[in-house]
């Protein structure tokens, strides 16, 4: 089944190897981020694995959402990790210290951090798929919705209360891995501020012993400074006043801020699809979308379009070219002629377009730019789910032949089926983790 011993398996052969991956990381409640380096659930992965899900078995989908939604702490935030029982991943929850937040539910394990919030994003998907399904399948997706709407708008209330910094209107992290794009080159300047102690509790890392070569993974110097950003939320106990008073890492994320703006529509829309008696909540879903957007358009470069983040501890604006600084197509920030500027930028031969790619989609960071590295995880690498954000988005936003494109480009990435959590842009080669189960995901939504 593989197309003509090119070593690429054919659609059907690629849509069973991504269901078998998703079964096989599935403990029941979750499906885990991947078998070996990260043997938990991670918030905006489960987005993303529950539309895949949703090919396979709405109501599986739908547990993915709930088993999610009951770690959600009493404050509305999602945390980015909840932990199953299984070693192996460090920081694990002893090293979080989160057993002693009363926020938490005592049920769950979790970090004490968030990501991105695509959430609301994958439900209003997954409502389309089972939709498209049967009667059967949308009735239960639409009770899920009707059920999960107030937890979901509870998450997004968070993040308008303790993450929108004001006058910029960003979102604000307080970590990398807040970001999802962990040692991206957005954060380098960020975290030359952040200065470990020296009562930061010894450690040892696990994450390099997962991948075939530690050089894919971001450096023992970056690790440390992830580690005491922990350590001081950690003696916060993760009050969110008081992380944002603290810590050493404070950011505008264009990128989270146009994934929050997309977010807070798609919630709306749902809750005015299926008529939900959430008049005032979907006001200010719509005004939150609004303000989000107009930060993302406010962060953009007049003259190329490309939107940066800032630094709110140092005021600097960060103008490293990562894919990120495209955040403005994600959410339709930009009126034109700018909006066609950065799509010609982005398929361009800096970015999609350039002359040595296997396939044709987005690397992380431009291999013009200075410190490209085409194998260290988020510093040039692709990432089909990066990927798929934008095709989804370009799709939505009326660009459906380019979305088809990078569809096809995206597969091309995937069809040796080992489903690679990021890609070396000229070769080809799967990086960091194989059986990766966003990957695996978002291979089911490109073929079904
Ligand atoms: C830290 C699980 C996660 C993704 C992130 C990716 C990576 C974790 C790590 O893996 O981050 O959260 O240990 O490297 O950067 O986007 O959610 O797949």
């Amino acid at each position: 089944s593989t197309a003509a011993g090119s070593g690429r398996l054919s659609g059907t052969t690629l849509a069973a190897r991504a269901a078998a991956v998703l079964r096989d990381n599935d403990t029941g409640a979750l499906v885990t981020a991947s078998p070996k380096l990260y043997p938990h659930m991670w918030s905006w992965d489960a987005a993303f694995i529950a539309i895949g899900l949703a090919y396979l078995d709405v109501r599986r989908a739908l547990t993915e959402l709930g088993t999610l939604l009951a770690a959600q702490w009493s404050d509305g935030m999602l945390p980015h990790i909840v932990f199953t029982d299984a070693d192996g991943y460090f920081p694990g929850p002893d090293r979080w210290g989160t057993d002693t937040v009363t926020r938490r539910p005592a049920s769950v394990r979790t970090s004490g951090i968030c990501q991105p919030p695509v959430h609301a994003i994958a439900l209003r998907r997954i409502v389309d798929v089972a939709r498209a399904n049967s009667a059967g399948e949308a009735a239960l997706a639409e009770s899920f919705t009707a059920r999960a709407w107030q937890a979901l708008y509870r998450w997004h209330r968070w993040i308008a209360r303790h993450r929108i910094a004001e006058p910029q209107g960003l979102l604000t992290i307080v970590h990398g891995w807040e970001s999802g794009m962990d040692n991206s080159p957005r954060w380098d300047a960020p975290y030359a501020g952040v200065r470990p102690g020296p009562d930061l509790p010894p450690y040892v890392r696990l994450d390099t012993l997962g991948v075939d070569d530690p050089a894919e993974r971001p450096s023992d110097d970056e690790y440390h400074r992830y580690l005491w950003l922990i350590e001081q939320m950690r003696r916060v106990g993760y009050e969110p006043v008081e992380v944002l008073a603290t810590s050493d890492f404070r950011v505008g994320d264009v990128f989270s801020t146009a994934l929050f703006a997309v977010a807070c529509d798609d919630l709306a829309d749902l809750a005015d699809d299926l008529s939900l008696p959430f008049r005032a909540e979907v006001a200010g879903l719509r005004m939150w979308a609004a303000r989000s957007r107009r930060a993302v358009a406010d962060a953009a470069d007049p003259v190329s379009g490309l939107a940066f983040d800032l630094d709110l501890r140092s005021g600097e604006r960060l103008r490293t070219r990562t894919v990120a600084a495209f955040a403005p197509l994600l959410c339709s920030a930009l009126a034109e002629p700018l909006e066609t500027r950065l799509l010609s930028d982005l398929t361009g031969p800096d970015w999609a377009g350039h002359p040595g790619l296997t396939a044709a989609v987005p690397p992380s960071v431009s291999p013009r730019e200075n410190g490209f590295d085409p194998r260290r995880y988020w510093r040039g690498p692709q990432w089909p789910v990066v990927v798929w954000l934008f095709s989804f988005a370009l799709r939505r936003g009326g660009h459906t032949a380019l979305a088809r494109h990078w569809r096809q480009e995206g597969l091309r990435l995937l069809s040796d089926g080992s489903f690679g959590e990021y890609y070396e842009p000229f070769t080809g080669e799967p990086l960091g983790s194989t059986q990766q189960s966003w990957t695996a995901a978002v291979a089911l939504d490109w073929l079904c």
